[in-house]
């Protein structure tokens, strides 16, 4: 309990990764390299501009867990690592926030487990995150809380250090209160989350789920209110201060992948792409985390059964599926690869020729400037969660169609389809629905094509990462005590 001294930076990130991975070379020294993902993709450009922290896991396993590591300076952040040990990593990485919250979250899909001691290593990881964080941030410091692995820092960190700032932004969905009251521990969560200033969601329908839930679990007074650039917001009241609640659809660089996507090099390579893939007249394209909230089963079959009813045609197309492997020491992610493996084997054994596979799958992620050129070969890019927060692979794709071509097919039940609404929008539960819009995407005029594309462009190029930090940002400093209401 010391909120005196702590550390000299005025904006600290605390996130469940640092955005660089914790490499140990041969000879023993160690080394950090750029690590993917979709919050250091969204957070990155803010950070490179903002003098400030971040605090969060690097990667490795760690059982030294009380060492406090000096900080590590990165360009112009500084990292502080939090140590996770193998039991930390079992427990409150792959256990209460993957195999609990994550699938809680994303509406059942897989059936979530609740077991105590994963319940128990949650709280105490989260602790040491607040920890550290206390340690970072400056007197009057602004502390930006993120995700679902970290829903009880807000609280303890308030207990740690009353003079910060808090806020806290959730990047996957907030569920229905009918799931959420599942959760044995759901009154502490609630709790937790209400140590911010702010909590943000991409939607107005997670702020309505989590105020309600405060209202009956925590006994809260809230209220409707209007803060900030498009977003809607609501208030808990409680006893000595107020927290506030809005929505905060998150975005991309937009503009860094628009010029990407216009890169001579990067055409280059998307024409090679499809030279190598044998210049078929149409190539669809699926790019994910290999999740079982993505629906690349959905789209595997849905794919098949237009090859089965001959409204796509083997010699003439083919489907690219890019999966990064993720989370794989979870269950239900091993079995979610066996299936998707088996899809593609079952697709390629029924309509590929020798050295013509009609569905081509990579387990492994792929550079970054192969990703924009897979983007920019892709006719019909598929995009058809059963559930996801926002879906960013959505709005790069758009970000990098400079040329107007290309099609999006956009699952209703990502954050995303809120806003792209010129897209094809599916029900993915609606198979034969999700076949006609893929059809309807493979046939379209180009004039049709450039119609939907550039109205995409639009929205995608007006509301970038930077706006969406930035109304988060300003909201936050809005609600200070000498903010300015
Ligand atoms: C969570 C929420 C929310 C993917 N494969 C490769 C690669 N990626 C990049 C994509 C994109 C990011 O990873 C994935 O972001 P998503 O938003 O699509 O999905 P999640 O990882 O589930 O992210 C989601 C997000 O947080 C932000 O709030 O939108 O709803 O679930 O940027 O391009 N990048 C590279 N190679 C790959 O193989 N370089």
């Amino acid at each position: 309990m010391a909120p005196k001294g702590g550390g000299d930076s005025d904006f600290v990130v605390v996130a469940n990764r640092l955005p660089v991975d914790q490499e140990r070379l041969p000879d023993g020294t160690v080394n950090w390299k750029r690590s993917p993902g979709g919050l250091v993709t969204a957070l990155e450009p803010l950070l490179r501009k903002r003098r400030g922290a971040w605090i969060g896991w690097p990667g490795v396993v760690d059982d030294d867990v009380a060492q406090q590591d000096a900080p590590i300076a990165q360009d112009d952040l500084q990292l502080y690592p939090v140590r996770l040990s193998a039991a930390d990593v079992a427990q409150y990485y792959e256990g209460f926030s993957n195999a609990t919250l994550w699938p809680l979250y994303h509406d059942v899909i897989v059936k979530p487990a609740y077991h105590r001691e994963w319940w128990e290593r949650y709280v105490d990881v989260n602790r040491r995150f607040a920890e550290a964080a206390s340690r970072a941030a400056a007197q009057g410091g602004t502390v930006w809380v993120q995700d679902y692995q970290l829903q009880l820092v807000p609280k303890m960190l308030r207990e740690l250090r009353p003079d910060l700032t808090i806020g806290f932004f959730l990047h996957i969905p907030f569920p229905p209160v009918e799931l959420f009251m599942q959760l044995p521990w759901r009154t502490e969560i609630i709790e937790g989350l209400l140590g911010a200033d702010l909590v943000g969601f991409h939607l107005a329908g997670g702020a309505q789920n989590f105020l309600i839930l405060s209202r009956r679990l925590v006994g809260v007074e809230t209220s409707r209110g209007a803060v900030g650039v498009r977003s809607r917001f609501g208030e808990v009241q409680l006893d000595d201060r107020k927290v506030r609640v809005g929505a905060f659809p998150i975005s991309i660089d937009s503009s860094e992948l628009d010029r990407a996507g216009r890169d001579r090099n990067i055409r280059r390579r998307a024409r090679e792409i499809r030279a190598e893939l044998g210049n078929p007249r149409k190539i669809l394209l699926g790019v994910d985390r290999l999740d079982y909230t993505k629906g690349i089963d959905v789209r595997l079959k849905a794919f098949n059964e237009l090859l089965d009813e001959g409204r796509a045609k083997r010699d003439d197309t083919v489907l690219v599926q890019l999966a990064t492997p993720s989370r794989e020491r979870v269950e239900s992610y091993q079995i979610l690869r066996n299936d998707i493996e088996r899809q593609v084997g079952h697709i390629n054994g029924e309509y590929a020729e020798v050295g013509h596979p009609v569905v081509h799958y990579l387990h492994r992620p792929v550079p970054r400037d192969e990703l924009v050129a897979y983007f920019v070969a892709s006719d019909v890019m598929l995009v058809t969660p059963l559930r996801d927060g926002m879906n960013l692979v959505a709005k790069e794709y758009v970000a990098c169609r400079g040329d107007l071509g290309g099609a999006l097919v956009l699952s209703e039940f990502t954050g995303a389809a809120a806003e792209l609404r010129q897209a094809y929008q599916v029900n993915p539960h609606d198979l034969e629905g999700v076949k006609d819009a893929i059809e309807a995407a493979l046939t379209q005029s180009d004039e049709e094509g450039r119609r939907r594309m550039r109205a995409l462009r639009r929205q995608v190029l007006a509301h970038d990462v930077d706006r969406w930090a930035r109304a988060f940002l300003d909201a936050l400093a809005d609600g200070r005590p000498n903010g300015s209401d």
